[in-house]
């Protein structure tokens, strides 16, 4: 079983293993242990990570980034329509009416959805985790923002089993980091005593999440999430892009809007400013050379002025803090630190106005780019049998309220009953019994939709099935299981149906439609519902259900996209081959060429080296694209002709030493 934690970032993902000298985040291929989240589609293959971030200007119609926030979203949604116009690839409608990317891949006009596209970014991010392990990579935790809803979570489920992962948790962002901070803290109050209560904060490239957790040795519970989704890094280098687009437009009449290469690289090159005036308040230069119609551009900034031009940004930076705050029911003398994480609170005025907030410094002590990871890692050893690691116990928090609604199809009776309150404790199952004569639905939907950074309320709806009355034609006690489950997504998990033995139940009084049976299974997984209480006396049938989840994928598209991705692996994997095929020859051209003017210098080799011309050629005209076969063949019959001279220089340069040794000997 492996044990792996997968922070997924809106720009950047990281990766945490357990290996036996404890959790260590790992790095890619480039020795980066930031993999970006980037995707770039080619004629022959994809590549995604590093290698795809160097082709977002080059290929930027096909290099597809910022897409976490489209999981789940429709087309048609409001926040998506407003992202589209910015983004240097092409979305589409799916016949679901989901966004999907729009991408040329094969030569061919390809439509993805945001699970296929996530999936191509876990694949590379397993790669790097078995490449560091050394084994398959199967289990895993995997980081997502508190704020996600029910469809944007389940989306990420699918994506991940697209990938051919087996998520044993989708632990929100804050808590992860809250994990990393109290697992190995020798110095918690004791179970008994008052807990140490600590703020959370995180704020990265697209989005900024606050939680309140209090820790006692061996658990913590959060207390309390609040967010603004909208704020991040993103936003800042966004005003920077404006700035210049306008001073560009005034200095040079440049259009750089209308040149879309030109604006991703403008974007680059504000981001690495933004990170210069981190460090520095001076005047700092922004310079592009040959930006647009062969002009080089420059320009400068300074962070007073960076500052005052963000302010509207970073007045967005308390309303978190103080909803977090009232939701706790604390006051700040009871905060025992403040910790940050993500690359955004990196920005001064950013940490200002946190601590200004709180009165005190803020804390810096976990890694701001490795916390999220390094605590999914954490959580998945927890998750996992086979690792040894100290038992710890997170409670999470409900973010959003959700309510249960219920009526029959024949009689027109209705309720409805909120069965999770905000920041109401989970995982968490309840039961509830009703009393039915035939199938019934439940409506689950969030009770706050004006909090919600999601358009649509509806969770799901849930069917009941198989229910009829009993003997005497008294309605049936149906007894159904609710549960938020490790991943924070609801269902209805079981039902069943609790059969009266004759003479039994006589003149005891009938529960209430709707009554609630409070019960935490904490962190266990679902239990049947017929290993309940019933004892001999009733006789519990489970009930199917029928779940409609909102913007579910199909079964079998799933299953369709599993097979897909395995497809596209394959043809990375012959892709990688023909090219290693072709730089094997292009190699030994070169490298012979070399020697054939040097230390292969005495041998007749007039034949070579008009082959090794021919061969090169060769390699920039018809050879330059073909079959990996072709480039073995090419390689193996220029080795004719090479290995007997390499041969006989061995044999030549062995000679002598050969006869010194032996010398020596006689
Ligand atoms: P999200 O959490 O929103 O999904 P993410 O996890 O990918 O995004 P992070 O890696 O935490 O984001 O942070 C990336 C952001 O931090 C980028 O906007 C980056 O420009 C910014 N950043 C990184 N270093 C600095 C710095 N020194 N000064 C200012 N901003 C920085
Ligand atoms: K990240
Ligand atoms: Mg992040």
């Amino acid at each position: 079983m492996s044990v792996v934690g997968i922070d997924v970032g809106f720009q950047n993902c990281y990766i945490a293993v357990a290996r036996s000298g404890g959790i260590e985040t790992i790095a890619n291929e480039y020795s980066d242990r930031c993999t970006p989240a980037c995707i770039s589609l080619a004629s022959k293959n994809r590549t995604i990570g590093n290698a795809a971030k160097s082709q977002i200007i080059t290929n930027f119609k096909n290099t597809v980034h910022g897409f976490k926030k489209f999981h789940g979203r429709a087309f048609n949604d409001q926040f998506v329509q407003g992202e589209k116009s910015k983004l240097p690839y092409s979305l589409h409608k799916l016949d679901n009416g989901s966004a999907g990317i729009k991408v040329r891949y094969l030569n061919e006009d390809k439509v993805f959805t945001i699970e296929q596209m996530t999936a191509m970014l876990l694949t590379k991010l397993k790669e790097t985790s078995e490449h560091a392990l050394k084994k398959p990579v199967v289990d895993c935790v995997i980081s997502v923002p508190s704020f996600f809803t029910d469809v944007e979570r389940r989306s990420l489920m699918d994506a991940t089993q697209i990938a051919g992962l087996n998520c044993l948790r989708l632990i929100n962002d804050t808590t992860a980091v809250a994990l990393a901070y109290g697992i190995y803290k020798q110095d918690l109050p004791n179970p008994e005593e008052k807990p140490r209560n600590v703020v959370f904060v995180d704020i990265g490239h697209s989005s900024y999440q606050v939680s309140i957790a209090s820790f006692n040795k061996g658990k913590l519970k959060v207390l309390a999430t609040a967010f603004d989704p909208y704020l991040g890094g993103h936003n800042f280098d966004e005003m920077l892009v404006e700035y210049f687009c306008e001073d560009f437009k005034n200095r040079f009449k440049l259009n750089v809007k209308d040149n879309p290469r030109a604006l991703l690289r403008l974007y680059q090159e504000c981001e690495k400013l933004k990170k210069l005036m981190s460090a520095n308040s001076s005047d700092l230069p922004l310079n592009i050379e040959c930006f647009m119609n062969d002009i080089d551009v420059h320009g400068k900034m300074n962070r007073p002025q960076f500052e005052e031009m963000c302010a509207h940004l970073l007045m967005r930076v308390e309303a978190p803090l103080k909803s977090v705050m009232e939701q706790s029911k604390l006051s700040r003398d009871e905060i025992y630190a403040t910790e940050v994480v993500g690359g955004a609170t990196r920005i001064p005025a950013i940490k200002e106005r946190i601590s200004k907030f709180f009165g005190k410094d803020i804390s810096t002590t976990l890694n701001a780019d490795e916390a999220v990871a390094r605590g999914c890692a954490l959580q998945c050893a927890i998750l996992s049998p086979a690792f040894k690691v100290r038992e710890f116990s997170i409670t999470d928090a409900v973010p959003f309220p959700i309510t249960l609604r219920w009526k029959s199809p024949t009689d027109e009776s209705v309720g409805e009953c909120e069965v999770y309150s905000k920041n109401h404790a989970a995982p968490f199952s309840k039961a509830i019994t009703f009393h039915k004569k035939e199938p019934f639905d439940l409506e689950a939907f969030y009770s706050s939709p004006h909090e919600l950074p999601y358009p649509d309320s509806r969770i799901g709806r849930f069917t009941i099935q198989n229910v009829m009355p009993q003997l005497d034609g008294d309605s049936s006690k149906v007894k159904v299981k609710v549960r938020v489950n490790m991943h924070g997504i609801f269902s209805v998990s079981s039902a069943s149906l609790i059969e009266k033995q004759k003479g039994e139940n006589e003149g005891r009084p009938e529960e209430q439609v709707g009554d609630t049976d409070w019960q935490n299974d904490g962190d266990k997984q679902d239990q049947g519902a017929s290993s309940s209480k019933a004892k001999s006396k009733v006789k519990s049938v489970d009930l199917p259900i029928l779940a409609n989840t909102t913007r579910q994928l199909d079964r079998d598209v799933l299953n369709n996209f599993v097979e897909y991705e395995k497809t596209m692996i394959i043809q990375d994997k012959l892709e990688k081959e023909r090219n290693d095929a072709k730089n094997a020859v292009e190699e030994y051209v070169y490298d012979l060429r070399d020697k054939l003017c040097g230390i292969y210098e005495r041998y007749e080799s007039n034949r070579l080296t008009i082959m090794l011309e021919d061969t090169e050629n060769w390699l920039y005209e018809e050879g330059e694209d073909q079959e990996k076969e072709i480039y073995q063949d090419k390689l193996s019959e220029l080795k004719k002709f090479g290995e007997p001279i390499e041969e006989r220089y061995r044999e030549h340069e062995g000679r002598p030493r050969a006869f010194d040794e032996l010398g020596k000997k006689i």
